[in-house]
This record gives C-alpha cells, structure tokens and sequence, in this order.
C-alpha cells in the first residue's frame, strides 16, 4: 500500500517520476577526453541535476570498466598486475570527473565491486535457464609457445575487409568493422610473434535471434529512438546471429562452475558483464546506505525511467544487447526508457586520440582554466545530432562574448551599481511600476524557451543558447531602461528596474546551476540568498505578476566578476602545444 506520505507528494507533483540514469563505464585503460565528457558524463550530470530541481527521485550511477584484452595487454606492457593497473585508471578518471563538476551517486568497478561477479554470473545462469544461451565448440586460434587460447586483442593481422596490416582480433582500427579472427590473413601472436595454431574450444552465445523473435525485436520497434539509432539497429536486427559471450582467459568474471562443465578459464567477456555494472554498482550503492534491497526499486519497478548516455560507438550494446540481457531474465527487470547517444566529438580538426597525443591533457587543462566555462562550451558544441568538435578560438568566443560578456557583464553592471548607489541593499519594486516591467522585460526584451524543456529532452545545445540568451535579454532590458539617468529624474522608477535586475538574476541563477553549480552558487549568494541554489526547485520560464522571488531590502553578498575571458596568447599557445605534442603514426 502506498504510504500517505507518498501520495501527498504525488498530488503535489503529479509529474513525479523516478529516473535511474547511467553514463557509458570507461575503460580503466587510460585518461578520458573532452570527446568522452561531452559524449556521455557532463550531458548526464547536467540532466540529473536538473531532474534532482524539478523534484524527480533520481540515481545516477557509474564505475570503471575494468576487463577485457585492452586493459590485459597494457598492464602486461606495464609489468603491473591486473587489479593494481585498473585501480590506478580508476581513481584517474574519478579524478578527473571532480575536476569538471560530475558527481555520480555511486562510482565504482567491474572488478572491485563486492556484487559485480555474483550479479553477472546471476543474469548468465538465468539466460541459460530461459534458453537463451547456445553453447558451441570451434576453433580457435592458440598460441602454443605461450599456451594459450589468443581472445580478441591477442592476435593480430592483416584486415580482410580492408587490408589495413596491424588489425586485432576482435576489429580493424582502420575501418572500424568488426572481425572474426580465423578469416584473417598473416596472424600472429600477440605477445611472442608466433603464428597461432587452431585448436578447438567451448565459447557460450547470446541467442540474439530468438531474443529478437521473443520480443525484444517488438519492443526496439516501438520505441522512440534518435535517427542516430533507429536505422543502425534496425538494420542490425534483420540480420542477427548469435553472439559469443565468453572467452578463454584469466582475467575476467569467471563462467559459473555450475555451468561450465569441466571447462577451465572461461571468462565472461567484457561486453557482457559491463553493462551488468549498472546493476552491481546500485547494489554497492544500496548495500553501502545500509538498505541492501533498495536496488530493486531501481531495477525491477516498471515506473523507473532508465536512461543510459552514451558515445556512438556504444549503440549497439546499449539499444539491442543490454536490453535482450534485461528481457531474457524473464522477470521484473525493467529496459531501457532512453538512450541518448551523441555523435563524434573531434578536437581541433583531427580525431582526438591518446595514443598519437592529438588531446587536451585534462588536469592540466583543469590547472589552468575554469572548468565550470569547459562545462558550458562542451554542451554547447555537444555533438547531439551531428559530429562537431572543440575549437580553442570557439571556446574563447563562447567564454569571453558569450559568458564574459552577456552574464558576466550584466551581473557586475547591474550589483556593483546597486552596491554604490543603494547600499549594497536590493530596491524595492514599487507597486505601481510592476505590471509595466514585466511587460518589458517578459515579453518585449525578448522570449527565451525554457532550458529546462530542452535538458528534459536532451537537446543541450539549445539549453545552453538559452541560457546565454537569458543574459541577453537582460542586458537588453538594462540598456533599454538606463537605471543610472532614471536614479536621477524618477528613483521609484531606477529602483523598481533595479529590482527587476535583481529577480531576473535570481532567475538565471537557478537556470545556470545545472550547467554551472558553483558560479550559479556564487551568483545565489551575492543576491543575498541563503542555502544551495541546487536545492531550488527548478522555475521554469518567468511568468508575469508571481516571477519575483526575493524582497527588496535584503542585503547583497559580496560583489565578484564570475568569469575571467581568455587571453588570444592562451589560443595561440594552446593551439601550438598540440601540435608540438602530436605524434604521427607509426
Ligand atoms: N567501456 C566502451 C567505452 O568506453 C565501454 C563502455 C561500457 S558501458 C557498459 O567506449
Ligand atoms: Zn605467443
């Protein structure tokens, strides 16, 4: 029975909804990149700040993804043994997240979470119950001089599909295509050179095929996906065959013995059990506040809105694997309601890459500018329906006449002169100049949609014109009305315009927390206002006659510019170090 307590709530806000919103696991494989961020970490964190103001009940969870040959292979090259290599990458990442405002409610890892193994070995022994898994011997290719099977990134050869020499074994990092070792020309090892030998072993596979047909085909059909997706995996979906789910290695959540049949070192690859960290880390979560069950409310409550963010390249597991994972279980398991996935983010002209060092060094980036305006250009250049990219001269521009110049400006302009001339006290609105300032400012200055509507839907760029917009419309309404002559011919008019100025920026304050929480704080607190402006509930657009919040009279905080504009040395400089520290391929 629902609780008093909760209908009340529900009365008061009848849109209420409860969103469990993940972004993409990153790799403990090295440092992430603006391309990472904007994909699919700042575009979440600012969607759940703004549910958290509309009042929605929200987790937002991630973690590193901790397995597979990648990271097998570089710790190798490092001399460092697994759980030490990925437990370093791992508190890189989460380091650098703090750096750019992403909190998580819960950031863990696929191989250090108490819960991961047991939950994954939970969903494969259920798909294998629910006859969704095949088991199948074939050959494989083996490295007899290290004796052992070669998964994925252990071999390497020669791209049948393009030609390209140094393809690994799972795909070509020249044409991106996905490959079948055994059809490779010209394959060696790995790790010692040697020309494998094929030797027959036991893998599991996914039944995508009768998954399809069961419902999942139904149910991909019947969603609402970004173009991005629908064409992509519906293609996919006519074509499906089934898909192997394990590998012959040490390193990985181990096949359950229950189920593997003699079979020794079979893991579950890496593809299977990461998105199952969505799930463990909610367990860890929930187990860590003392409530080991509340997952469940998360996971298998048909009311929950489950939103995953993610890059492109993670399409395919997150709108047609993970969700046939989730179906096949048979039971409460809810599946995806969104899956907001943007497009490529370049840097500069060229693919960001770590390895040729085309990239932009975070924590130093974080040393020397303000993370909080990266916040803001991310979104505003979010590749969201199209591939798009960080220019440096664009995130001066957007800093300097977008930031700087609009919101900036109009915060000092107008508080510094209110600190000089009326004691540093908020105006009063006298009463009869109300109905004509709304008038202005609400409609003649300009109309702006609510950005909240578009973070809602996830159109993030329009958010973020939005928002700068808002300090246009000010400056406008300012420009327009000249408080500084009024002061001096009709004071009760200079006041009341002051005011408005100051309602407007408390306004915008609470527009601004979820892309910018700590200047949106800053700007809180030099109203005068007390308490975390995070904690407001979310205003939508002013509406005239009941906008006005704050009361004339309230002392104002201590004045500061919020945003310092960017040198074009800076540009320049930065522009010339990437090319210095680009590395051309080998
Ligand atoms: N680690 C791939 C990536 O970082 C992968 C995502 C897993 S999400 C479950 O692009
Ligand atoms: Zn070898």
């Amino acid at each position: 029975m629902r609780s008093l307590e909760f209908t009340r709530a529900a009365e008061r806000h009848p849109r209420l909804n409860r969103y469990l919103v993940t972004s993409a696991l990153p790799y403990a494989n090295g440092p992430i990149h603006f391309g990472h961020v904007t994909g699919a970490y700042l575009p979440a964190d600012v969607y759940v700040r703004l549910l958290r103001m509309r009042g929605e009940e929200v987790l937002f969870v991630c973690g590193a993804d901790e397995y597979g040959t990648a990271i097998t292979i570089n710790a190798e090259k490092e001399g460092l043994d697994y759980s030490a290599y990925v437990a370093r990458w791992r508190d890189t990442i989460k380091d650098t997240f703090d750096r750019f405002g992403i909190q998580f409610d819960v950031w863990s890892g696929t191989s250090s979470c108490a819960e991961h193994a047991a939950r994954s070995q939970d969903f494969f022994r259920t798909l294998d119950r629910n006859g969704y898994l095949l088991k199948q011997r074939s050959e494989q290719l083996y490295c007899p001089k290290d004796e052992m099977f070669l998964a994925d990134r252990y071999v390497v050869g020669t791209c049948y599909l393009c030609g390209h020499e140094a393809a690994r074994g799972n795909e070509c990092p020249n044409c991106g295509q996905e490959l079948e070792p055994l059809k490779m020309k010209v394959v060696a090892c790995k790790i010692c050179g040697t020309r494998p030998e094929k030797r027959a072993t036991q893998h599991w596979y996914l039944d995508l095929p009768k998954l399809r047909d069961d419902g999942v085909g139904a149910w991909f059909a019947d969603h609402d996906w970004k173009p991005n997706v629908t064409g992509f995996i519906g293609n996919q979906l006519k074509a499906i065959e089934p898909r192997p789910i394990t590998r012959d290695m040490r390193w990985g959540v181990p096949v359950p013995e229950d189920l593997a049949g003699g079979e020794v070192g079979k893991v579950l690859y890496v593809w299977f059990d990461a998105p199952i960290g969505y799930v463990s880390f909610t367990e860890q979560w929930a187990r860590e506040r003392g409530t080991p069950d509340a997952w469940k409310r998360w996971w298998q409550s048909s009311d929950t809105r489950l939103v995953h963010f993610i890059g492109k390249d993670n399409i395919p597991f997150h709108c047609l694997v993970f969700p046939a994972m989730l179906f096949g279980q048979k039971s409460e398991w809810i599946l995806p309601w969104h899956v907001p996935a943007n497009e490529f983010y370049n840097l500069q002209g060229g693919k960001f890459s770590t390895s040729q060092n085309w990239t932009i060094p975070l924590a130093e980036f974080a040393e020397k500018y303000d993370t909080e305006c990266a916040r803001f250009y991310l979104l505003a250049s979010a590749p969201e329906t199209a591939d798009s990219e960080w220019r440096w001269e664009e995130f001066q521009s957007c800093v300097n006449a977008g930031l700087a110049d609009t919101i900036g400006n109009l915060v000092t302009r107008v508080l510094r002169f209110i600190d000089k001339n009326y004691g540093s006290k908020i105006p009063e609105l006298h009463a009869r100049h109300a109905e004509e300032l709304d008038r202005i400012i609400l409609s003649e200055c300009g109309a702006i949609p609510d950005p909240g509507a578009d973070i809602a839907e996830f159109r993030f760029r329009r958010s973020a014109e939005s928002l700068l917009a808002c300090g246009r419309v000010a400056n406008v309404f300012v420009d327009r009305m000249a408080p500084w002559a009024l002061r001096k011919t009709d004071n009760e008019l200079a006041e009341s315009v002051l005011n408005t100025c100051c309602q407007w920026l408390a306004w915008q304050a609470r527009w601004m927390a979820p892309f910018m929480p700590i200047k949106a704080q800053k700007l809180w607190a030099m109203l005068g206002q007390a308490g975390d402006v995070s904690a407001q509930p979310w205003p939508g657009v002013p509406v005239a006659g009941t906008w006005r919040t704050l009361a004339g009279g309230t002392q104002l905080g201590t004045v500061e510019g919020l945003f310092q504009k960017i040198e074009d040395s800076a540009v320049q400089s930065e522009i010339a170090a990437l090319s210095a520290r680009a590395v051309t391929p080998a």
